[in-house]
């Protein structure tokens, strides 16, 4: 069975204006289905891998053939980390974390306003592409940022460890249409857009793990 490119669970339009339709349109039909045509590329020559989920086959580079770890790498991260990150955005959904997420934050943050700005450092930091992440990780929430499409779920490799609940693309890609070079700016912003409601999904799922 072949990866395929989850539908955006909402109009390209709806992060309006925050995050702007052809900014969605292009990473979403461009970008995400690129890693999703060169996943299935390079597991042609593997088809023993052909029932793992993308994933399951991050999780576990170590059993993916040399010859083919690269991109399954970056392909297959660029798979999960987009498929994680569209459902995290939302035109309505919970506006601030409350119940059990709520308290984790404050628990290891103080608060979700200097989570933010935790998350949003990590991000600018970030040299060149890649993503910034709060996992959770031993019961506690902890932040980090990756290179390229690497995720936390690959383990030490990643320099980033734990489950991610949530996730924030740093490319440029990602806002380059409308923020240009101004990165902080695109950060600032998401914050109006993030469905807390997944994030909270995200983090009870990762809990009960
Ligand atoms: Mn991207």
């Amino acid at each position: 069975m072949a990866h395929e490119l989850p539908a955006l669970p909402y109009p390209s339009n709806a992060l309006e204006p925050h995050i702007d339709a052809q900014t969605m349109e292009i990473h979403h039909d461009k970008h995400h289905q690129a890693y999703v045509t060169n996943l299935n590329k390079a597991l042609e020559s593997a088809p023993d891998l052909a029932n793992k989920s993308a994933e399951e086959l991050i999780k576990d580079l170590s059993a993916v053939p040399e010859a083919i770890r690269g991109p399954v790498r970056n392909n297959g991260g660029g798979h999960v980390n987009h498929t994680f990150f569209w459902k995290l955005l939302a035109p309505n959904g919970d506006k601030q974390p409350s119940g059990p997420l709520a308290e984790a934050i404050t628990s290891a943050f103080g608060d979700v306003e200097q989570m933010k700005e935790k998350v949003n450092a990590a991000g600018v930091g970030r040299f060149g592409s890649g993503w910034a992440w709060v996992c959770l990780k031993d019961g506690k929430l902890e932040i980090c940022s990756t290179a390229n499409q690497d995720n936390p779920l690959m383990g030490s490799i990643a320099g980033c460890g734990g489950t991610p609940i949530l996730g924030i693309d740093v490319w440029e890609h990602a806002y380059y249409l409308k923020y240009q070079n101004k990165r902080p700016d695109y950060l600032k912003a998401i914050w109006n857009v993030i469905n807390w409601t997944q994030v909270a999904e995200n983090f009870k799922a990762a809990s009960t793990k």
